[in-house]
This record gives structure tokens, sequence and C-alpha cells, in this order.
């Protein structure tokens, strides 16, 4: 029986990718380093220090540990910036609709998102009221592909990861949901999310009416 829903937050809630990849152009123009849109696509989902890891490994660059870290910073504070625009207008077409819908009929819902950022956002768009746990980049130490986020926001909704859905954007979140035996539904093309139990192009065809027909032994 599914009882709960775990949400990825970055294109799934909400399409923050286009600030990420605002903030690491800045960085990566200041650096005089490569980046374009296709590399980008490349961090969906991946941590901070995965994504500048990623940047510098396509651009052939090796710095210290330190120096890493602060240009992750720098590229951090760039971004968090750029959330003060956010508003509740911002929400992926379909997503409030979807989160209204489950708490009207009960469901538990968790956050599983790799941004240690996703509070900020939550706030931003007046989301937080729909979560009974929050589980973002601070919560674990393993990001996706790992299951463990997901794992966590589970254990925090006090149900069995067979009990949940997993909603993902990312080609790498469809592995953490499934290396944690979750089901999953993946948004966005097959070939980035055709690996899940159900994929929808776009969040608003992902309403609770098309999931449940599509899982209907397990509602
Ligand atoms: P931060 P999600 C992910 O969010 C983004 O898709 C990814 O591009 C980003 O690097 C990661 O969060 C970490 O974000 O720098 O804010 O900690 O899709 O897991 O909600
Ligand atoms: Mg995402």
């Amino acid at each position: 029986m599914i009882k709960g829903f775990i949400f990825d937050l970055d294109g799934v809630i909400t399409d923050t990718a286009e600030l990420h990849y605002e903030a690491w152009k800045k960085l990566s123009d200041d650096m005089n380093w490569k980046f374009d849109r296709e590399l980008n696509e490349k961090l969906r989902g991946i941590s901070r220090m995965d994504s500048i890891k990623v940047i510098m490994d396509y651009n052939q660059v090796t710095l210290d540990d330190a120096t890493v870290e602060e240009l992750a910073t720098k590229k951090n504070d760039i971004y968090v910036a750029s959330l003060d625009d956010m508003t509740p207008d911002d929400y992926l077409p379909g997503a409030r609709e979807l989160l209204t819908h489950l708490r009207s009929e009960g469901f538990k819902v968790a956050l599983g998102s790799a941004s240690k950022n996703a509070i900020k956002v939550l706030k931003q768009l007046n989301a937080t009221h729909f979560f009974d746990v929050i589980g973002d980049g601070n919560s674990v130490s393993k990001s996706k592909p790992e299951p463990d986020i997901f794992l966590y926001a589970a254990e925090k909704l006090g149900l069995p990861p067979e009990n949940c859905i997993v909603f993902e954007d990312a080609e790498k979140g469809i592995d953490a949901a499934k290396a944690g035996k979750f089901h999953s539904v993946g948004i966005g093309p097959e070939e980035r999310v055709g690996h899940a139990d159900i994929r929808f192009n776009t969040m608003k065809e992902a309403t609770l009416f098309e999931v449940k027909s599509h899982f209907k032994e397990l509602f």
C-alpha cells in the first residue's frame, strides 16, 4: 500500500536548474573555465561538491581541496542571492496542485533533495507546510545515486520504502530511488528517467489520478 510520497525539489517542485546554471556560469567565466548548458545537465540532482568536480574534470583542472571548497562557496553565494527573487509563482506547473491533493487525501509527504538550500527554496515558494519531513543536503552524507536521502525521508515518515513513491527528475535520482527499493516516478525525457517505474514529461501530467492508475495494485 502506498502511504507516502517523497519529492525531489529541483526539477520536480520548482526549476532551480536555471539559477544553478547562471551561478556556475558566473564562477566559470571568472575562472576562465568552459561551461555550457550541456555540462549543466550533467549536474542535475548531484551535490555541489560533486558538481564542481565534474566542471573541473571537464576543464582538466586540479586544485587543492581548500580552493575547491572556496570556489564552491563562491558559486553558492551567487546562487543563494538569486533565490531572493523566487516567489510562490515559481512552482513547476502541476506541483502545487499535486501536493495539495496528496495532503487532502491524507498521504504523508517528504522532501528528498540533494540541496543544502532546500529550506530557503521551500520558504520562498511558501511550500514548507506541505511537508511532514524535510530531507535535504544536510541530512545525509552520501548523495544520489546512493539511496540515503530517500531512506532518511522514509524512516522519518515512519514508512518502509515499499510504501513510498519517489518523484525525481534526475537519472541519478531514479538510480537512488531504485537502490533504496522505492517505487519511482520520473519527470522528464525517456533518455534521462526512462528507467523509472513510470514516467511523465512534466509535473502537469503527474496528477494523483494518473499515478494511481499506473500503480493500481498499490492503492
Ligand atoms: P546546493 P535536487 C540538486 O537539487 C540540484 O539538482 C543540483 O543541481 C544541485 O547541485 C544540488 O541540488 C545541490 O544544491 O548547492 O543548493 O546544495 O534536484 O536534489 O532537489
Ligand atoms: Mg532534481
